[in-house]
């Protein structure tokens, strides 16, 4: 099945694609999967920043980062379970509100919090 998306940015060897979509984590995830790509999660500052600049032309207030906490409360792993080493969390997150947030987003200023993993956010997969 193809997918196309309107918002594409290249960052470094990797593409950061969008279709304005919004889903839930575990949509997401498939969306992506789905798509040949992964949910996105930036490795360093520079594909923070290509990432929040996405923003701009979704005009959202969050993305879908793939990383949970799902497993072990408080410690935040990628998609293949391994510990993130960048992060760019807000001051204060993340704080697992509520008991109740595991999963992590971008906000449109490009800090990271953890929010419930069953709202809908806007997706964006690294192809
Ligand atoms: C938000 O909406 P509120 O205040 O209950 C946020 C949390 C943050 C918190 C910080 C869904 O919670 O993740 O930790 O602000 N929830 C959502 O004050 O964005
Ligand atoms: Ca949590
Ligand atoms: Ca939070």
């Amino acid at each position: 099945k193809a997918t196309s998306f309107d918002t594409i940015k290249k960052v470094g060897q990797k593409y950061y694609v969008s279709n304005g979509q919004k889903a839930k984590f575990d949509e997401g995830l498939k969306f992506c999967t789905d798509a040949g790509g992964k949910l996105v999660l930036p490795r360093n500052e520079a594909e923070n920043k290509v990432l929040a600049a996405m923003h701009a032309g979704l005009g959202s207030v969050y993305f879908l980062l793939g990383s949970s906490d799902k497993e072990h409360e408080g410690q935040f792993v990628d998609l293949n379970n391994t510990p993130l080493v960048f992060s760019n969390w807000a001051p204060n997150e993340p704080n697992d509100h509520q008991g109740k947030e595991d999963c992590a987003a971008m906000q449109s200023n490009a800090l990271w919090n953890d929010v419930p993993c069953d709202i809908s956010l806007h997706v964006v997969c690294e192809i």
